[in-house]
């Protein structure tokens, strides 16, 4: 205690004769100034967000976010966390009790599920027809599993004959499969692809983050063994804690693991005893986002009371009502087969002569919407429009269509 005092008194000394002696004071004195930037007010301007995501959030979930932070093991907040586990059960429809939410954006929900269903020298049959399966390809490779693609060209799902045989040949233990294609616009059908996969011994994973909320899916009834959604798509709220469920099979697969999950942070043994799944005791594991847990609860809270069935048929008749607005003005639609388009994110050709930018750029600028462009297979070639949750509704579809067709008559033509 003495000598700390003792030696800070003399760095004090040390710094006093420095300056007396007209030496800069290197160590104590900052180079970096502060930054004009942030000596600006935060800068938000008002926009209908029209995009793949986020979605614009309401003044419900917003004010959540607004509240003061308590403890992340306050009773209140724990209750919090209850209540959204609850709230995911409803939303999943499942009775799964590993359900919670990973701290983190959508990735993080498909790294927690393929980082602890997946170890070295496990087989993972991956469903390619647009970027997610891509992704979920690239974090399997990386944690060293024998990844075996199975394709479908962008615009088309995997019937049951292809997921059959994909099983068949490759004998996986997992088999991805992304709901809803938000890089092209495709619902995959999910009837009977569980009780297929558990026939050949497979467990079935799930990326629901773009279709969650918008078009049925029953985990329970549907056998899917690993679930996930994000927050800032039909849930409308802002992102960052995104829900995830994993079944007793997936759980039994997770105990017989020969080594421990390679992330802490997502390891499901910490995060499910954080979040109380096992009745037990809870440990802290790490700090939950509170404000993003307060907007979620809030999220989840508004689902429930507008009903699951509501929801779905909310998103299907708006996504109706845009796809006849957008053939009506001589545009044309990417997934050709209607039972196959994806209720909240609609993909629709850049017509010809037309730069996409030049249309999404005039849409930002003169009606304040975003809407975007392909990604991945559909980088160039199409615009992606989403309605989802709190702004899917009969009115921004007007509104879409209205500033669309000002698009169309202002943008140039492109010389290309
Ligand atoms: C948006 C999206 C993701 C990724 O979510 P982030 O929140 O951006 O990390 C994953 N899968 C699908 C199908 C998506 O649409
Ligand atoms: C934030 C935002 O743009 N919200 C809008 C969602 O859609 C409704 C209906 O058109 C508008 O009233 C909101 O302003």
């Amino acid at each position: 205690m003495h000598r700390t005092a003792a030696l800070s008194i003399s760095a004090i000394a040390l710094l006093r004769a420095c300056s007396t002696a007209g030496c800069t004071m290197a160590a104590t004195t900052p180079r970096v100034p502060p930054p004009h930037g942030l000596l600006r007010p935060l800068a938000v301007p008002h926009r209908l967000l029209l995009g793949p995501g986020p979605s614009n959030v309401p003044p419900r979930v917003l004010a959540a976010g607004g509240l003061q932070i308590l403890g992340h093991m306050h009773p209140e907040v724990l209750q919090v966390m209850d209540e959204i586990k609850a709230g995911i059960q409803y939303a999943f429809q499942t009775q799964n009790r590993l359900t919670l939410a990973v701290s983190g954006t959508g990735h993080c929900a498909m790294e927690a599920a393929l980082v602890n269903l997946l170890e070295g020298g496990d087989t993972v049959l991956v469903g390619i027809n647009g970027i997610w399966g891509q992704r979920a390809a690239n974090i399997a490779r990386r944690l060293g599993a024998k990844v075996c693609e199975m394709l479908k060209p962008p615009g088309e799902y995997f019937t049951l004959r292809d997921i059959q045989e994909g099983l068949a040949q490759h004998k996986p233990s997992v088999l991805f499969i992304t709901h809803g294609e938000s890089s092209t616009g495709v619902l995959q059908p999910l009837e009977g692809l569980g009780e297929l996969c558990h026939r050949h011994g497979c467990l079935l994973l799930v990326d629901a983050v773009a279709s969650l909320g918008g078009a049925p899916i029953l985990m329970d009834q549907q056998e899917i063994d690993v679930l996930y959604t994000g927050s800032q798509k039909v849930l409308s709220a802002p992102p960052g804690s995104s829900p995830i469920s994993f079944s007793e099979r997936a759980r039994e697969k997770m105990l017989r693991r020969r080594t421990k999950p390679p992330s802490f942070y997502l390891d499901m043994g910490c995060l499910g005893s954080y979040w109380s799944c096992d009745g037990e005791p809870r440990m802290y594991h790490h700090t939950v986002p509170i404000s993003s847990i307060f907007c979620l609860r809030e999220a989840l809270a508004v689902l429930a009371e507008r009903g699951l069935e509501n929801s779905w048929e909310q998103h299907r008749v708006v996504c109706a009502q845009l796809c006849r607005g957008l053939q009506d003005l001589g545009l044309k639609l990417y997934v050709k087969e209607e039972a196959a388009r994806l209720p909240t994110i609609t993909t629709v050709k850049v017509p010809e002569g037309y730069d996409w930018k030049e249309i999404t750029a005039y849409l930002m600028d003169k009606h304040s919407i975003e809407i975007s462009g392909g990604l991945g297979p559909t980088a160039g070639k199409v615009l992606r429009i989403g309605l989802m949750g709190h702004n899917a509704t009969q009115d921004n579809v007007d509104r879409l269509l209205q500033a669309l067709s000002d698009a169309l008559q202002h943008c140039q033509h492109s010389r290309l």
